[in-house]
């Protein structure tokens, strides 16, 4: 076998780079008489032709009522309504579609391709619309039929294809690359079932199937032109011949059929639009005929099935879950599919020749879990196009980039060995090599001789059962490995991989996440939204920066009165879906205080949970308390194996029933938990926040994506220096949020020795609240049902720090009611909090992604 160095995996592909990305700063100075002038000019940007436009959307609704959907506006169901709609906005979108590919084909434009297992889209119809700056028409046009456009839009199931904060990421930033106009694919899985659908029977998770597209979906096309089959399992075949040249033959004992679904994403004022090609699974017939014809009806069905399996579900991946075949199937079955797919398009213009392959191609690996891709390109360069290791390898560490996003250490992912030996023989060979030439290249000129050094950067992890080290293999691989907030990114470089990062400095990066501000913005805060045309002009959605002109008026009555009614009003309405959701009556005058993500102890809703108790205790002895009232808001799934979360959920239900229950406390205090937290959910419940709890233990939250979404939509943070939060502040000013708990810095230094029986026993309020959940207090008749929760935080270590936290946390409540009662006050550090959150905007990492890993170039499109 070929032997050579492989000198380039210490170079980065994107060392030197060039901006395109433009500038986005801009400084915000605004007067009365600008602000007058951007009122102005926002009135009079209502076009001419707009009762046209407004006709013509009709028109083409009715007729595709007709035609496409085959049905009449007497008879069509809301669903049918939908479905018009969104024929009527794919005919825009699929005419940008061929142009942005054409101008991409005819320059041959280098392009990123986002692995990623995970894109959460949620609903696309109105996000659709708002880029295309139609909403108005659309909503008018339904009008005129009788139809309120929101109604109708509910129709829409959301596309759950991805469990929390990595995949609503991915979704995020294939908008911003839409609008900034990157060339981009984006490739995933095509779920048939995205993330469970969560009920909550008796107080307690339950979780059904979510079949998001049981009947179709208009949003997506299916692409027979550009099926791919997948090889899976069997053995390899190794020759030498009497050279010592080693020839390895894989031969799979099944081949599966990846069929292409592609989903457009429009950009901001139809820029480009993206394409997100996910891969669904089937098995090919060939393969079933063969077992058919012997005989074998019902093993070609099983056959079938089994093939089919591998895209039918997501995983609930935020619980450890050791060793499942199908999910590495499925990582594998997706970055095959996807690589075949770069190859076939590469080899359009340059016929299999490799040497332009770096240039023209980046990948970016969206976490460890597309990691296979690293070895499936080098096999297939080295395999089916006959390179040698050395130049695949050149090829590979030239193309690949890595994202981290958590620390979490039971969350890196391993692989036993066995499975690789089972469905990824030749893939396992690869890597080996790989790991061969790094230890004996790589670790052993940096460490000679070291041994310890060599089994601890291995790839490969000795033992009982041997694993392969996913994240290991995308940094040595990579040109590039980032992480996802300024805290985060320094925590990867120092403590994961600190190593690594003396073999190879600057292969370690930041970029901070955003989020688009169109959805989380634009679309999901029209009252806010319109407020910015009117102070910052129409761009803002293309230059967030731009918000800072409210920033001057954030002392001004008039203006804080104006952004608190358009929050009041958003309240109105939450209160209204909490009505109807879970049937509890909330005030809008109430504090909303809201905690929306995925349930897990480093988040801590038991943190928030255990307020709330030491509230309510405090309310049932003094009634009369001086505080505003609130109405403490949750949202969250738990993954279905992890237990105690499944009991935060319970024990936060149980204790809200007994408080809004209690007439004692006079409406001051209301818990709800609003079931399924989703995207669709997050646009009505961030809107209306007035806290924004992100209450991490610090050192844990990568950087988190709602803080940003309720900043910009006018929440205070009350929450730990983790994450992104610490860049937030820095922004929005420490002042304007209620920062508590201890720092990175603190927690490191007090995990070693933590007792949390000390301040269990240290402090009475504290003690009496644990205790209260052994109690049936909350529970009638079943006492200890939240007892496992004081057992974790005091048995269990509390390995999240939420005692050694909770004073602290306290003070952090107390100074939010202080500021709530002083009603300027509050409105200026909204206000502030909203106009700075200019750097949050997905289009800056996309710009940062492009500028400093990926090399790329926006392209107009004509
Ligand atoms: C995975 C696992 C797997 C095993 C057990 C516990 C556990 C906990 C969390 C995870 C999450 C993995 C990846 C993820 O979603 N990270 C999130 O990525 C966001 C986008 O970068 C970031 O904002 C969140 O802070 C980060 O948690």
């Amino acid at each position: 076998m070929v032997t050579k160095t492989p000198k380039k995996a210490t170079k980065t592909s994107s060392a030197k780079t060039t901006s395109t990305a433009k500038a986005t700063a801009s400084k915000a100075t605004a007067t009365k008489a600008t602000a007058a002038k951007a009122t102005a000019t926002a009135k009079a940007t209502v076009p001419a032709d707009y009762k046209a436009q407004v006709a013509s959307f009709k028109e083409k609704v009715l007729n595709h009522l007709r035609t496409t959907i085959g049905t009449s506006p007497e008879k069509a169901s809301k669903l049918a309504w939908w479905q018009a709609v969104v024929a009527t906005v794919n005919e825009d979108i699929f005419g940008r579609l061929t142009d942005t590919q054409s101008t991409h084909a005819k320059n041959d434009a280098r392009a990123v391709h986002y692995l990623s297992a995970e894109f959460l889209m949620g609903r696309l119809t109105i996000n659709n619309l708002t880029n295309l700056e139609k909403f108005d028409i659309a909503r008018d046009a339904l009008k005129e039929f009788g139809l309120d456009i929101n109604d109708v839009c509910e129709e829409e199931p959301d596309m759950a294809l991805g469990n929390g904060g990595l995949g609503r990421l991915a979704a995020c930033f294939m908008d911003s690359l839409a609008t900034c106009k990157y060339p981009c694919v984006g490739y995933g899985i095509h779920y048939e079932n995205g993330l469970f659908r969560q009920e909550i029977r008796g107080g307690k998770q339950v979780e059904r199937p979510d079949s998001w597209r049981e009947y179709g979906s208009p949003l997506e096309v299916c692409r027979p032109e550009s099926i791919q089959n997948v090889p899976l399992g069997g053995y390899v075949d190794t020759q030498t011949a009497p050279d010592g040249t080693v020839t390895s033959v894989w031969h799979p004992s099944s081949i599966i059929k990846g069929v292409p679904w592609d989903i457009p994403v429009v950009g901001f004022r139809g820029a480009s639009v993206a394409i997100l090609r996910l891969w669904e699974s089937r098995s090919t017939e060939q393969f079933n005929w063969d077992v058919f014809n012997a005989g074998g009806y019902v093993d070609a069905q099983t056959e079938k099935s089994l093939a089919e399996t591998i895209s039918k579900v997501l995983y609930p991946n935020d619980s450890t879950e050791a060793g499942k075949e199908l999910r590495l199937t499925q990582q594998y079955f997706f970055c095959a599919c996807s690589l075949r797919d770069i190859l076939r398009r590469y080899n359009r213009s340059h016929h299999h020749d490799y040497s332009d392959f770096a240039k023209k191609i980046a990948i970016q690996l969206n976490d460890t879990h597309p990691t296979i891709a690293i070895p499936e390109l080098m096999r297939l360069l080295i395999d089916e196009e006959g390179l040698s290791f050395a130049e695949a390898w050149k090829i590979t560490s030239e193309t690949f980039n890595y994202t981290n996003h958590t620390l979490l250490p039971e969350a890196l992912e391993k692989w036993p060995v066995y499975i690789f030996e089972k469905l990824l023989p030749r893939h396992l060979q690869i890597i080996y090599e790989i790991n061969y030439h790094f230890l004996n290249e790589v670790v052993e000129k940096k460490w000679p001789g070291n041994n310890e050094m060599k089994s601890k950067l291995s790839i490969i992890e000795e033992g009982d059962c041997r694993k392969v080290r996913m994240a290991n293999l995308c940094v040595v691989t990579s040109g590039k490995v980032n992480g996802v907030a300024k805290i985060h990114s320094k925590l990867v470089k120092e403590d994961l991989f600190p190593e690594y990062a003396e073999i190879w400095p600057n292969k370690f990066c930041n970029v901070t996440n955003g989020v688009t501000p169109r959805r989380w913005l634009l679309s999901c805060n029209r009252g806010l939204a319109q407020l910015y045309n009117e102070v910052s002009g129409k761009d803002w959605p293309l230059n967030l920066d731009l918000c800072e002109k409210l920033k001057p008026y954030a002392k001004k009555a008039d203006y804080q009165k104006r952004f608190m009614d358009i929050k009041r009003a958003n309240k109105e309405v939450l209160a209204k879906t909490i009505k109807e959701l879970v049937g509890v009556e909330v005030s809008p005058d109430a504090m909303f205080d809201v905690q929306v993500k995925r349930l897990h102890e480093y988040k801590r809703q038991h943190l928030n949970l255990l307020y709330i108790m030491s509230l309510y205790k405090a309310l049932l002895e003094n009634p009369d308390l001086d505080i505003p009232a609130q109405v403490f808001i949750f949202g969250a799934k738990a993954a279905p194996a992890y237990t105690l979360a499944k009991d935060i959920i319970f024990a936060i239900n149980a204790v809200g029933a007994a408080i809004n229950n209690d007439v004692r406390i006079k409406n001051k205090l209301k818990v709800v938990f609003l079931p399924n937290y989703r995207v669709s959910l997050a646009e009505k419940i961030i809107p209306a926040a007035d806290i924004s709890e992100q209450i991490s233990t610090a050192g844990y939250e990568a950087s988190g994506t709602s803080n940003m979404k309720f900043a910009i939509n006018g929440a205070l943070t009350l929450g730990t220096m983790d994450g992104a939060n610490i860049e937030i502040v820095e922004k929005a000013g420490i002042e304007n949020n209620f920062i508590f708990g201890l720092s990175v810095e603190e927690v490191q230094a007090l995990k070693p020795h933590y007792n949390p029986w000390d301040y269990y026993n240290a402090n009475h309020e504290l003690k009496s609240i644990l205790d209260w959940l052994d109690t049936d207090y909350f529970t009638p008749g079943q006492p200890g049902a939240l007892s496992s929760i004081k057992r974790s935080l005091l048995d269990g270590g509390d390995p999240f720090l939420v005692l050694a936290d909770f004073e602290s946390y306290k003070d952090a409540h107390h100074r939010a009611q202080q500021m709530f009662k002083d009603k300027a006050r509050w409105a200026e550090a909204a206000m502030i909090n909203s106009a700075t959150m200019g750097m949050f905007s997905s289009d800056r990492s996309m710009n940062d992604y492009s500028r400093d890993i990926w090399n790329l170039k926006s392209m107009d499109v004509k």
